[in-house]
């Protein structure tokens, strides 16, 4: 058993003190790398993973392989009442599950259950668009002629996750991909194994239970060479990717390599804008949350604060404050708001990012500096620095939150939209003019443009994504779904002659 008196809730998830890392073909193997999961709030194991090999991914594809058709054959509401199911077995394991999260990964266990609770709603919404993958009846130009579009699934999704959302970007994914007839392989951070297998094996059960191959649901922990092997696989059509810039372009030029198609949500660089009308408690309250919220490790976490000049003194000052009653200690405890960094690599990126940011004229307002504690610590911290300077151009995943100031609107949306990234954005404001040209042609460029609400924890039901370096792809509601289908359009001559399009006469 676990050492640790409070890691033995663990067993409740099936875990062990050394688990297998491959779920493949409907059985738990493993015969790659040995790997430590770690806890980052005092950096010392939780318990060990086989990772998969190459070969185990090799025979869990050709158990996909062979299950895919029965999957792609199954109809759709079937499929959903599978969805329903794990979304049962989840809801049975909420705290579990969310505990584990906040554990493994280091958010705080709010956050944990309410990841845990996102996949929820997805496999809600999944289980309710299984009977709406609706397609269409267009009017053909030709007599006699029907022409409709068909959806059909894709055979296999292959969906590579990060660390900081060890769960709720797999629901996101596997829900739709699985209501749409797919079988899901599923590589999980490195760092975050447990997350990956406990959820496994809340789906395999509700896979076995229900007489299912296993195969339907692929499970691969493993790194790098595991990604470059599902991005080069030619019998994985779509991949949907969630990382950094920097590996999504890897991944798209592999997939793109061999005329596969790629899901990316990359990078953000998400900045509040606050203009001299704004409720400046729900703005501090917003950034709060946004800034410090996940210790600043979300694609949504507001890294740039943009303020219009008559209020930027009052808003700067009621933030510090906030910022100096934010109680950092370890996740799992109630009261806590700040939780440790994913990894000490993570705290040297801080490290490494403040130097930046003193060396580019930064002045630092709070914070700046590693905790003195166990585990990956570090202040909250508040920048005042030209809004041109190099380092504001990247994502630095920590809780580091630059702030600006602004004269017109035209200037504080150049500013939002100055950046290579394209994910989120949000203004404060009680005026409907300036609300109206935020989410218009001239305002924010990015894929979630909000009004008086943080840049982070977007609802299931929206499409979920960015653009430019933050890849373009969109995720969870909407018609994401339609990504995971390949639509057919079909035109039916139910006539006895044969008129072309565009009236072309080609003899006969
Ligand atoms: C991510 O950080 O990869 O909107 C996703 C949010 C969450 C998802 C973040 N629902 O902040």
């Amino acid at each position: 058993g676990f050492e640790r008196e409070d890691y033995q809730f663990l067993k409740e998830l099936g875990l062990a003190p050394h688990n297998l890392g491959c779920f493949s073909g409907g059985i738990w193997k493993g015969n790659g790398p040995i790997i430590t999961s770690v806890n980052p709030s005092d950096n010392k194991a939780i318990a060990t993973v086989t990772e998969a090999s190459l070969q185990d991914y090799e025979g869990s594809l050709n158990a996909c392989v062979s299950a895919r058709k029965m999957w792609m054959l199954t109809p759709a509401p079937k499929r959903g009442e599978i969805v329903r199911q794990i979304g049962d077995a989840l809801r049975a394991k909420l705290s579990l599950l969310g505990r584990l999260l906040s554990l493994e990964m280091g958010k705080i266990l709010a956050e944990g259950i309410g990841e845990v609770q996102e996949v929820i709603d997805m496999c809600d919404y999944a289980v309710g668009l299984s009977r709406q993958l609706n397609g269409s009846i267009l009017p053909s130009e030709r007599p006699n002629h029907a022409m409709m579009e068909v959806w059909n699934p894709l055979g296999i999704v292959g969906v590579i996750t990060a660390f900081n959302f060890p769960c709720a970007v797999l629901g996101w994914n596997a829900c739709i991909a699985l209501v749409c007839g797919n079988c899901v392989v599923w590589k999980g951070a490195p760092s975050t194994p447990l997350v990956s297998i406990a959820t496994t094996r809340l789906i395999a059960e509700v896979l076995e239970r229900n007489g299912l191959p296993g195969a339907i649901f692929t499970c691969v922990c493993g790194g790098a060479e595991i990604g470059d092997a599902i991005a080069k696989d030619t019998r994985i059509p779509l991949v949907s990717f969630t990382g950094s810039t920097k590996v999504g372009q890897l991944v798209r030029n592999n997939v793109n390599a061999r005329h596969g198609k790629t899901l990316l949500e990359l990078s953000g660089n998400n900045a509040i804008i606050v203009m001299e009308d704004a409720n400046l408690t729900l703005a501090v309250r917003s950034v709060l949350f946004a800034a410090v919220g996940t210790a600043g490790q979300r694609c949504t976490t507001c890294r740039r604060l943009i303020v219009h000049e008559k209020v930027y003194d009052e808003m700067v000052e009621r933030l510090l404050k906030a910022y100096s009653q934010v109680k950092a200690g370890n996740p799992l405890e109630e009261g806590t708001l700040l939780g440790p960094l994913h990894s000490p690599l993570s705290k040297s990126s801080f490290e490494n990012g403040i130097k930046a940011i003193k060396s580019q004229g930064g002045r630092i307002l709070t914070g700046g500096l590693v905790m003195e504690r166990e585990g990956n610590y570090v202040e909250p911290t508040v920048v005042e620095i030209s809004h041109d300077a190099p380092i504001v151009r990247e994502e630095l995943f920590s809780p580091v939150l630059y702030v600006f100031k602004f004269q017109t609107l035209d200037e504080a949306i150049e500013m939002n939209n100055s950046v290579p990234q394209g994910l989120s954005s949000s203004i404060f404001t009680r005026n409907p003019e300036t609300i109206f040209k935020w989410i218009g042609p001239t305002g924010s460029d990015c894929g979630i443009v909000n009004v008086n609400i943080p840049t982070n924890g977007a609802e299931i039901g929206g499409a979920f994504g960015g653009e430019k370096a933050t890849g373009g792809g969109r995720e969870a509601g909407s018609d994401s779904w339609k990504q995971y289908m390949h639509r057919a359009t079909c035109t039916i001559n139910y006539g006895s002659d044969l008129p072309l399009a565009q009236g072309i006469n080609f003899g006969g």
